[in-house]
């Protein structure tokens, strides 16, 4: 298959994570000059689309990799357990949606963090069709991320600790799993590996400043990147936790007070046309964060997958799901459906991005 990513991009890295593990061959090329085929066939520009051999088009790194999985005989990434499988898919969440913003802090405040990563960016769509000379084309790539992802994302002096802490406490959560299994959910990866590992290979573990700090301060997480990048099915093991432990517990709590508080906050953003709101995440106050639709059809897969549990399967949940953040799961309050994929056909639809066309509105 032919991939279109940046060699430095978030959810190219965790489909890349995914196809070594499968054993899927696959080539990387830059989304730059290649917009239109893009916009064509996917009906979305970002990072990544794919191009199957048979020349299907798909996006999206959720549908895809539940997609790709579906095509296999052998065990699955998502636990048979009802329950574990659920928990996989909210972690796979929380890693593609609310660890985006930090991230995007890291990589774009941090000045060495800003050169290496315009660079990177530069060099990988030069060979395409910048038109610009890197002296030029560089600030302009780090003014435009910082200022749509960073600024236009609420991260100002007075949010910014608390946008740290939500690495540094995902750091501490996951080091504390990893010190007593190698992956998330026990000795094979799961939906929940991978979907971490958006954040943490291309961004947190590679990124100068949040990789420094993340060898020094959640060595068994570094070293549980690598493990995910060298893993293959065959030869991995099969044993998965059945219930919910005490460090699994921690970093879904996290989950909830963040991820869940940001779906529900968008939502009903969303269902009041807004296309800016103020969040409140654990107390810290962002404002006018941009509406999110794709984040909507989130909430709605989430509570999808809840709906289809059973009544043993969800109670068994709930014990560990004690933030009230984590009643939008399953609480009767409505919001305007996202209207997305109403046919199901994801990741074969034609995709939407995160923010509008790509950006969030100014
Ligand atoms: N939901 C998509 C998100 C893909 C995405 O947002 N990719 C980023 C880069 S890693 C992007 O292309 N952003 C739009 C832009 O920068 O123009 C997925 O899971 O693959």
């Amino acid at each position: 298959m032919q991939i279109y990513g940046c060699k430095i991009s978030y959810y190219t890295g965790k489909l890349e994570t995914y196809l070594r593990f499968r054993g899927i061959p696959y080539e990387t090329e830059s989304r730059f000059g290649n917009e239109k085929e893009l916009l064509a066939g996917a009906g979305v520009v970002q990072d990544p689309v794919v191009q199957l051999d048979d020349g299907r088009w798909m996006t999206d790194s959720t549908p895809m990799l539940a997609w790709l999985e579906s095509e296999q005989k052998a065990p699955t990434i998502f636990p048979k357990n009802p329950v574990m499988k659920f928990v996989a898919r909210l972690i796979e969440d929380y890693a593609d949606e609310w660890l985006w913003r930090a991230a995007m802090h890291y990589r774009w405040s941090y000045r060495s963090d800003r050169r290496y990563a315009a660079e990177a960016i530069y060099s990988d769509g030069i060979d395409g069709s910048l038109l610009f000379p890197g002296f030029i084309a560089r600030p302009r790539i780090a003014h435009r991320q910082f200022g749509s992802f960073v600024r236009g994302d609420g991260v100002t002096a007075k949010t910014r600790e608390h946008v740290e802490l939500g690495y540094l406490t995902a750091l501490d959560r996951l080091q504390a799993i990893f010190e007593r299994r190698p992956f998330v959910l026990g000795d094979t990866p799961t939906i929940a590996d991978f979907g971490l590992m958006g954040p943490m290979l291309r961004h947190f573990g590679q990124d100068p400043t949040p990789a420094e700090i993340m060898r020094a301060r959640a060595p068994a997480v570094y070293e549980w990147v690598a493990r995910m990048w060298n893993t293959r099915a065959e030869g991995s093991g099969s044993w998965l936790i059945d219930e919910v432990d005490d460090v699994l517990a921690d970093l879904l709590l996290e989950v909830c007070e963040t991820h869940l508080a940001q779906l529900r906050q968008n939502a009903q953003a969303y269902s009041s046309n807004l296309t800016r709101y103020d969040q409140d995440i654990q107390g810290c106050h962002y404002v006018q964060v941009p509406t999110s639709r794709y984040r909507v059809w989130c909430l709605e897969e989430l509570r999808r997958a809840w709906t289809a549990l059973d009544g043993n399967a969800q109670e068994a949940l709930r014990v560990h799901l004690t933030s009230p953040e984590a009643a939008i799961l399953w609480d009767e309050s409505a919001f305007s459906p996202s209207d997305y994929d109403n046919e199901r056909q994801a990741p074969f639809n034609q995709g939407i991005n995160v923010y509008g066309t790509g950006l969030p509105p100014r």
